[in-house]
């Protein structure tokens, strides 16, 4: 829901820490309520457990687990070379304290800094991170992710060459696997993933690239392979004899990265993203005072790694304080399956309704709409409006109501219908919310509640009109 300007207090605090507000601050009290809880460091917390298991993967890294998220927008976009227009920034995906202040959307936003402290070669950066996106099963409003990064100084050598020739050796170093991994791209794009051609040699641009997915490509590899090794030792079945892991590397577009990729997994029948990386972006490198260091960068999506791992069919129950979920995992101890404790029934509404003549398109989110990426799916920039018009609706302000009104017995929320009418122009909308507690079974009187309270939202935040 878009704040009401004049109903919204002049000032938030946060952490103990005073912020004011002013027309961008559209956090909601439903986030400012789970801010701080840091599952990735709870222990035997599975996000923990998923944290440490990725890093044992790059060893010598240093793990940096309590930076702070409340950013500035120069930490989260500008430093990184987000363009002023990048979709990235708008209200519509990105939570504001207030117009310099907000909650960092992605680990990035703290890579400039943690590269100009120049404390070590290779880092992690562990920590929740916040987005208005969509409402289903693989995403929520909180999540957390992983940077990772690793440079070579080229003033430690006498030339570029011997630069490259370290960087050779420390690719043939690296543990070898025999999983084939598509990867059906050539390394570079003209237009889509340029060689950074005033920087990098293509050798370099090359050899540092290998040693990137070659180092991914083990860490999935290997937590996967010995995830199943405790599975089947376990009795609880192979996951390899059902679904085979298969893993892939597709183009993506990071603006503090060229060229960049992204790594999907196959899970469930369907290719599942779970990280970014690139060579990172020279001139980033240049702003944090390292210019004659180069190298690359990740990041990964810890949740998307537990579910596979565990075998978690929910990206809510991370957030559960239930017994029955948190019992199950033991960082001291092999992995075992999730078992679901209970499963309670779907309640699915749909709520149809015309949009207001005024409203500009609706931009249908698709799945994992990238913050990073210039993707069509956010590309709607709503400005604060001051003049009292009823706000402009965007998908993820549903995605938004039906959070904060129904918490995390909202499971998913799907346009199912989008049609205009041929004679008067208007456009009608038709959603299919699903509600499912994940504790205890809602009454059909509950669901209808919660139904009947979200569809109202949308009438007096947004002038529609039901159906
Ligand atoms: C980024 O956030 C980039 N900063 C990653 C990066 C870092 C690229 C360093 C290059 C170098 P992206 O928006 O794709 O990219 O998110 C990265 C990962 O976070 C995704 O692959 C996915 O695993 C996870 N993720 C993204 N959105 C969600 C969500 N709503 N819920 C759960 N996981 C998500
Ligand atoms: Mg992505």
């Amino acid at each position: 829901m878009l704040p009401e300007v004049n109903a919204a207090p002049r000032s938030l605090t946060i952490d103990g820490k005073k912020y004011p507000t002013d027309s961008w601050t559209n956090v909601p009290p439903t986030i400012l309520a789970q801010y701080g809880r840091r599952l990735h460091v709870q222990p035997n917390h599975p996000l923990s457990i998923t944290r440490k298991l990725i890093e044992s993967r790059f060893p010598g890294f240093r793990n940096h687990n309590d930076l702070p998220g409340i950013v500035t927008v120069h930490q989260n976009f500008d430093s990184l070379g987000f363009t002023a227009d990048h979709p990235g920034r708008s209200r519509n995906d990105t939570y504001y304290i207030n117009k310099d202040t907000l909650l960092r959307t992605h680990t990035s936003a703290h890579e400039v800094d943690v590269f100009k402290a120049n404390t070590s070669n290779g880092y992690t950066i562990s920590a929740d991170v916040y987005r208005r996106d969509a409402v289903d099963r693989s995403h929520y409003p909180i999540f957390h992710q992983m940077e990772g990064a690793l440079t070579w100084d080229r003033s430690d050598f006498k030339t570029r060459q011997a630069c490259v020739d370290q960087i050779t050796t420390d690719f043939e170093k690296l543990p070898k696997h025999d999983l084939v991994v598509e990867d059906p791209n050539p390394s570079f794009h003209a237009e889509r993933n340029p060689l950074q051609e005033k920087h990098h040699t293509p050798e370099e641009a090359e050899i540092i690239g290998a040693h990137l997915k070659r180092s991914l490509e083990d860490m999935v590899v290997t937590i996967f392979t010995e995830a199943d090794k405790a599975l089947a030792a376990a009795g609880q079945g192979s996951q390899a004899e059902q679904e085979p892991l298969k893993v892939r590397w597709v183009e993506a577009f990071f603006p503090h990265t060229s060229p960049s990729w992204e790594l999907e997994v196959w899970w469930r029948g369907d290719w599942l993203e779970v990280l970014g990386c690139g060579v990172i972006d020279q001139p980033l490198l240049v702003r944090a005072d390292v210019p004659d260091r180069i190298g690359w960068a990740f990041g990964i999506g810890l949740e998307r790694i537990a579910m596979l791992l565990f075998g978690i069919p929910d990206i809510r129950l991370f957030w559960s304080k239930d017994a029955r979920f948190l019992s199950q995992f033991d960082e001291g101890k092999p992995i075992r399956r999730f078992q679901a404790f209970s499963k309670h029934p779907a309640a699915p509404r749909d709520v149809s309704f015309w949009l207001p003549k005024s409203n500009a398109p609706v931009v249908a989110n698709t799945p994992a709409a990238a913050s990073s990426a210039p993707s069509p799916a956010g590309g709607q920039q709503t400005e604060p409006s001051l003049d009292g018009a009823a706000p402009v609706f965007h998908e993820n302000d549903l995605m938004e109501i039906a959070r904060n009104t129904a918490g995390d017995d909202v499971e998913d929320v799907k346009l199912i219908d989008d049609f205009v009418h041929p004679k008067t122009g208007r456009r009608s909308l038709c959603y299919r919310i699903t509600y499912r507690s994940l504790e205890k079974t809602l009454t059909t009187e509950e669901a209808n509640a919660l139904h009947e309270r979200i569809s109202q939202e949308l009438v007096s935040d947004f002038g529609v009109q039901l159906r």
